[in-house]
């Protein structure tokens, strides 16, 4: 079944559990909130109800209800590769269900078929000055792909039936995602390639065919671009870039501000920015040492990181408290594709010796890696050598959860988001009155 008959037949059901809920249990108390949790980035404040993806901090993210170990087996792979069909992946985010051979093909078929570029798009990538960052770059020609908005169109001509909006959110979700390999692409191409075009291959897969157009033949690193782009595609509704999008659709906004949006958001430092910190990190290490340390070295060198209060990039989580599966997913990759590669046995030799020192200090709340302390490392393998393109990867894949979310917030007819903020002195008196 496609993907759009097969959320057609799930619609009801999820309408009619959600109608339920907000009628029969409106007033059902799901937390409070605290003066700490409204100056500390409303940490752990339920606000948001989304069934594409779910973090527990004890087993790290699950794909409608599937782990990664879990989704890495049961997708169904490419001929060509050991790793799964992004598309079929889509499927799974979209519809809740595993794909067959053929519905994961079916979605890839989409894309091809939906992958042009308008000019003009390469026209604002081209104005740019050369410095811009490829994150700049790929918001912005996202958002330059706004004109070919189907919900836009259809809205401002009077579709005024919410309850058929999502028709048009899928529309354009299909049509922003075929488009993100050649986009995503072309920016590194500008950037590090003195914007060469390279047309993508009408046999290859949604990941190999980015692969194929950055010059990175290698049949593993077209795996490698399937495992990463499974593995960033979600990590639940409430992080910076879910959430940035939600918002900016809850207005009304199409798939493709919205996504430019959580791409601003994924563009931050303490957002997406982070994994080209660890890769960094890895190689100042290797560099000080001349080569990959002994482990007594080691651990002597992070005794004394930790002894100054450094913050070990990779390590820490604001909700897992183990290590995140995407890390062990990605290093079984390593493990089996590139096991002597230096600064991956380094990465490995740091997370034998570093949580046991980072419980010993007493401090994090989760002494165990990140994603990101492996994410650059594989990369740098291949010949990705570009920190600043990471970003970009990760956003490429992200919008991929990014507009399940959105698509999913119209079919259930979710309403303008808007909470409420308080003066100091208004929370002082509330206090004072207690
Ligand atoms: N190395 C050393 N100390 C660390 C640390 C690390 N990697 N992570 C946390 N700590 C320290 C904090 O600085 C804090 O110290 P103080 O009490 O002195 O301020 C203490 O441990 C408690 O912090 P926490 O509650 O465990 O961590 P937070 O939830 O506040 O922050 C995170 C989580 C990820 C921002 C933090 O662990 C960190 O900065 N890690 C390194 C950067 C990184 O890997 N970022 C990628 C995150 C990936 C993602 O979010 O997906």
């Amino acid at each position: 079944m496609n993907v759009k008959d097969r959320i057609r037949s799930k619609l009801p059901e999820w309408r009619e559990r959600t109608a339920r809920l907000v009628h029969d249990h409106g007033s059902f108390k799901v937390a409070d909130v605290t003066v700490e949790q409204i100056f500390g980035g409303i940490r752990g404040v339920p606000i948001q109800v989304s069934d594409i993806s779910y973090v527990d901090p004890m087993e790290g993210i699950r794909f409608r209800g599937y782990s990664i170990p879990e989704v890495l087996k049961l997708l169904p792979r490419p001929e060509t590769g050991q790793y799964p069909l992004v598309g079929g992946l889509y499927y799974l985010l979209m519809t809740g269900e595993v794909p067959t051979q053929e519905e994961a093909e079916d979605i890839e078929v989409e894309w091809k078929v939906r992958s042009n570029l308008p000019d003009h798009v390469f026209q604002v990538l081209k104005a740019m000055p050369r410095y811009t960052h490829p994150m700049t770059l790929f918001s912005q020609a996202i958002l330059a792909l706004q004109t070919e908005s189907i919900f836009a169109r259809r809205y401002y001509y009077g579709i005024h039936n919410k309850a058929d909006y999502w028709e048009a959110f899928l529309q354009d979700s299909l049509n922003l995602t075929a488009k993100l390999p050649v986009l995503a692409a072309n920016i590194y191409n500008l950037k590090y390639r003195d914007g060469i075009y390279v047309n993508p291959e009408p046999n290859r897969d949604w990941a190999s065919n980015f692969a194929h157009m950055i010059g990175k033949e290698e049949p593993d690193y077209a795996d490698l671009c399937r495992l990463f782009f499974v593995l960033h595609s979600d990590h639940e509704g409430a992080n910076v870039s879910a959430h940035a999008s939600h918002l900016v659709g809850s207005a009304l906004a199409d798939v493709y501000l919205s996504c430019s949006a959580g791409m601003n958001g994924l563009a931050g430092p303490l957002h997406g920015l982070a994994n080209q910190e660890c890769l960094r990190w890895l190689l100042k290490i290797r560099e000080h040492f001349g080569r990959v340390p002994r482990r007594d070295e080691l651990q002597v060198y992070l005794e004394s990181a930790l002894g100054k209060n450094e913050i070990i990039p990779g390590y820490g989580h604001a909700v897992l408290r183990v290590t995140d599966p995407r890390f062990t997913a990605q290093a079984e990759f390593a493990q089996r594709f590139m096991p002597e590669d230096e600064i991956f046995r380094l990465a490995m030799l740091v997370f034998d010796i570093l949580p046991s020192l980072l419980i010993q200090q007493g401090k994090v709340k989760n002494p165990y890696p990140n994603v990101d302390a492996i994410n650059g490392t594989l990369q740098y393998h291949y010949g990705v050598k570009e920190f600043d393109f990471y970003t970009v990867l990760f956003g490429l894949s992200r919008i991929l959860g990014l507009t399940t979310h959105i698509t999913w917030s119209r079919i259930l007819g979710k309403p303008i988001e808007r909470p409420k903020s308080l003066t100091t002195k208004i929370l002082e008196e509330m206090i004072d009155r207690e």
